[in-house]
Parts: C-alpha cells; sequence; structure tokens
C-alpha cells in the first residue's frame, strides 16, 4: 500500500483541460499503486478566483489560490505541477525549482529553446539539491509504447529502417471554430507542431532509442483569422460560441516534416488539426530489418507486430493486446482484456514521479529530454522558412 506516513503535497497551477487530466491522476495514482510515498492534493491555482474555487472541489484540491508565486514560495509544498499554457512554463518552473520543490511540467516544456535551456539549466542546478524535474509527455505510458520500446530495445525488429508518424486531429477543420490560446502563438509558441507534433517527436525517439539528427519541414496555417470565442475555451478544444469579431491565427494548423534518425533511419511526421474525421490518432509504425511495429493510439490498447522470420504462409502482423499483467503498469488496474484509457497515461506518469522522488533517481523524459523536442520543433519552424535542411545538435 501507499505510504502514508510520508506525504509530498502537491500544488497545481492551471485547472482547464490538462489540470483536468492530471488531477484525476494525483486522486488515482494512490489507489491503484503502492507509492513510496503520499501525494496530497493541497493546492490548485488558477487566475479567477471563483474558478479556482469551483475547481478545487470539483477536482479534490484542498485549497484554491490566484497567487501562483505565493503557492511555489510555500514550505508545505513539496511538488509543483505546472498545467498552464507554454508561454508561463518557464517562469513558474524555473521559480518552483529554485524554490526546491519538485516540478511536473505539461509538454511543450517551453514556447522557445531559449525557454528549454533556462527551463533544464535550472531543473540541472536543482538536481544537485536532490530536486526533480520531469516533462509530462504521458503516451510514452501507454502499455503498447512501453511494449514497443522493449521489443525494439530486444532487437525483436532488427535494425530500424524507417519511423513513420503521425498525429492527426481535426478540432479546428470548421473555418468558424473559435480562436483560443492554442492558435495563439504568444501563449502556445506554435500550433499542430508543439502542441501535438512534441508528442510524436518524443513517443518515436523513446521507442527507436535514437535522437533525429536532422530534417527539412513545413508549416501551413490554412485559416488565416477565425471569430473570437464568446465564452471561455481555455479548457476547450474549440467549440463554444462565437462573437461577430474576429482576429488572426497566428501560428500553424498543420506540419510535416521528413527526418534522420541516428542510425540512419529516414522518418516521415505528420502533425495536423485538419484530419477531417480523425479525432486523436497517434499513428506510429517502425519498419526494422527483422520486423514491424505499429501502433494507433484510436486502439490504444493494442501493438501490432510483424516478425520477418516466421514462415511466409503464416506471416502477417500480429494485434497483441497490452493488456496482461506482464505489460507496463497493467498489473495494477484490471485483467487481461479489459482495456487502459486516455487519462491512464496520467495516472503512470504521477506513479513514476512519485518514484522517482522517493529514490532520489531522476524522472523521465527530463528537461533534457523536453529540450531536445524543443530543437526538433525549432529546426521545422526554421526549414519552413527556409525551405532548408536543419541540424539538431544534443546534449547527449
Ligand atoms: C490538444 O491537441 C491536446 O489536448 C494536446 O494538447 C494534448 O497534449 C494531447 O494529449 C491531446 O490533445
Amino acid at each position: 500500500m501507499t505510504d502514508q506516513s510520508s506525504s509530498l503535497r502537491v500544488a497545481m497551477i492551471g485547472h482547464a483541460f490538462m489540470g483536468n487530466a492530471h488531477s484525476q491522476a494525483w486522486r488515482t495514482a494512490p489507489h491503484f499503486f503502492a507509492l513510496p510515498r503520499h501525494p496530497e492534493m493541497t493546492v490548485v491555482v488558477g487566475r479567477d478566483a471563483d474558478r479556482a474555487a469551483e475547481a478545487a472541489a470539483r477536482l479534490g484540491w484542498a485549497e484554491s489560490s490566484t497567487d501562483w508565486r505565493a503557492v511555489v514560495a510555500r514550505d508545505d509544498i513539496d511538488v509543483v505541477d505546472i498545467c498552464t499554457p507554454g508561454d508561463t512554463h518557464a517562469e513558474i518552473a524555473i521559480a518552483a525549482l529554485e524554490a526546491g520543490k519538485h516540478v511536473l511540467c505539461e509538454k511543450p516544456l517551453a514556447n522557445t529553446v531559449a525557454e528549454a535551456e533556462a527551463m533544464t539549466a535550472a531543473a540541472d542546478q536543482a538536481r544537485a539539491r536532490g530536486v526533480r524535474a520531469m516533462v509530462g509527455f504521458t503516451y510514452r505510458r501507454v502499455p503498447a509504447i512501453g511494449l514497443a520500446r522493449r521489443l525494439v530495445d530486444e532487437g525483436r525488429i532488427g535494425e530500424i529502417r524507417h519511423v513513420r508518424a503521425q498525429y492527426l486531429q481535426d478540432w479546428i477543420a470548421d473555418p468558424e471554430a473559435p480562436l483560443s490560446w492554442r492558435l495563439d502563438k504568444e501563449k502556445a509558441g506554435s500550433g499542430a507542431l508543439g502542441d501535438i507534433g512534441a508528442h510524436v517527436v518524443d513517443l518515436t525517439q523513446y521507442i527507436t532509442g535514437t535522437r533525429i539528427t536532422e530534417l527539412t519541414g513545413r508549416l501551413e496555417t490554412f485559416v488565416k483569422e477565425r471569430p473570437y470565442a464568446a465564452g471561455d475555451t481555455s479548457g476547450s478544444l474549440g467549440g463554444g460560441g462565437t462573437t461577430t469579431e474576429r482576429g488572426p491565427v497566428t501560428v500553424d494548423d498543420a506540419a510535416s516534416f521528413l527526418a534522420t534518425f541516428a542510425g540512419g533511419a529516414m522518418g516521415v511526421f505528420e502533425a495536423t488539426r485538419f484530419a477531417t474525421g480523425r479525432k486523436n490518432a497517434i499513428r506510429i509504425e517502425v519498419n526494422g530489418s527483422l520486423g514491424s511495429l505499429a501502433f494507433d493510439f484510436e486502439d490504444m490498447n493494442v501493438l501490432e507486430y510483424f516478425d520477418a522470420r516466421e514462415d511466409a504462409d503464416v506471416a502477417g502482423f500480429r494485434r497483441i493486446i497490452a493488456t496482461e499483467a506482464t505489460h507496463p503498469y497493467v498489473a495494477a488496474w484490471w485483467p487481461p482484456g479489459h482495456g487502459l484509457g486516455y487519462e491512464h497515461g496520467f495516472t503512470h506518469q504521477v506513479v513514476d514521479l512519485v518514484t522517482a522522488i522517493a529514490d532520489g533517481t531522476d524522472p523521465s523524459p527530463s528537461f533534457a529530454d523536453g529540450l531536445n523536442v524543443q530543437r526538433v520543433l525549432d529546426a521545422v519552424e526554421t526549414s519552413s522558412l527556409t525551405r532548408t535542411w536543419q541540424e539538431i545538435s544534443h546534449l547527449d
């Protein structure tokens, strides 16, 4: 059972879509996993006092506040969980790390490489004092993805030749879908590229165990102005009423790029919010000299595996339902075949963060991993502007 004696007092900054997902993770993790320390949902921070108080009551936080600086400085806070738009990640994370708080920061790590570098430097300094930092790429924590990583590590698909990755959504395919912070470069840093492209960059590097070393890409904004939203759309992916006034879309609607991985594998990437009919389709296929792996988040409990060494007359992609107790995290949940959902990746993220803090180890993905993804995103933007191939420098 979870160690109730040693608590870990958590402050969450932001309570929209990601705040909801993180809150369910802090609530459920100690009830399904034997954690070495007990998370306490101490305070949630929002910009509006009434809405923050309502979120605290609805999501299970003991208190609410509108002053993140005061909360980060509190002696009775051990962890700061950042669930705000990207333009505030650096300021909050650096303040929290300098105050000796462990930090979990939503993806992408920052809106620029410079911010991500400053955050990584702060995390490196804090590590020397036993303070930990993690960036929230939760899809790594889907059991089928963990299985894919294991099969690659075991050499089951041999030398990797191709990495094909798509993240397909369609929530703003309607040109009259209103503006929201995700469509504002000042707030979000980029559009589909950073919001969902970041996920497939992290996922493919995680599964293959290699980094992207060069790329050439293109960004496109199909709809260049939209109506302003009538209500608050911070927690939603578009939708809601609109006003008659219209404003500019200042981010990309879609990104596509070709990449080379260390070791020579060829990568093909797409991230778009205009794949009409695709709601949250993360599709990854890795082709190797001895076999292939394929995953689609819209069928997230399944990993497809092709073993090229099978007799040709019975060879084919097998559908592995990754819900056995031997698959990552599954033993804590349900019997085989019952399946997990989007929210479980967030719970697994909390489990791994709390365990790393208790063990005095560095959680993964680290801020340095987040900085690497930021460098890939930046390279795509530069490539799109200059129509040139871009190399990506790595920390390691
Ligand atoms: C919107 O595209 C979004 O909410 C992303 O911001 C999340 O990171 C992803 O998990 C679901 O889609």
